[in-house]
């Protein structure tokens, strides 16, 4: 088995609530490795390129709003299935569902907005992961 590399972010509302040092210290309990770290502003085109699968959906004007609010922390974490292992560390898509345990379950919640702030992102696969990276460390 090959190790693998995933983009992860903490989201501007992860960093907002303080909630980094926290996110960072799952991530290294789980036994993953941060290869890389840096606070970045998103740009529109930025955003354009790292959700180009969703440009066109309803939530993609509120998520794209969302994401230029403030910094994310960008992370590359390295590990054997660090793929699906961050994924199944974040939980699903809406916090509020979210199973307790996760990163979404456990600090996130429906804010009564248009868009999910759910404080993490993660690739969803080899090919998306690669391609992510090479957008945020460009
Ligand atoms: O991979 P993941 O982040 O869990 O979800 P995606 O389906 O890739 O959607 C990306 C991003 O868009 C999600 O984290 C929140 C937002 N979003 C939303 O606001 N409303 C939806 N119905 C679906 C996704
Ligand atoms: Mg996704």
């Amino acid at each position: 088995m090959t190790t693998e590399r995933t983009l992860v972010l903490v989201k501007p509302d992860g960093v907002e609530r303080q909630l980094t040092g926290t996110i960072l210290a799952r991530i290294e309990a789980k036994g993953y490795k941060i290869v890389e770290l840096k606070q970045a502003q998103a740009t529109r085109e930025l955003l354009e390129q790292h959700y180009e699968e969703h440009v066109g959906k309803p939530f993609y004007e509120p998520l794209v709003e969302f994401m230029l609010s403030g910094p994310s922390v960008v992370a590359v974490l390295e590990g054997h299935r660090v793929i699906e292992g961050f994924r199944s560390l974040a939980g699903t898509t809406d916090p509020t569902t979210a199973a307790p345990g996760t990163i979404r379950g456990d600090l996130g919640r429906d804010w009564g907005e248009k868009v999910q702030k759910n404080l993490v992102h993660g690739s969803d696969s080899v090919e998306s992961a690669e391609r992510e990276i090479g957008i945020w460390f460009a």
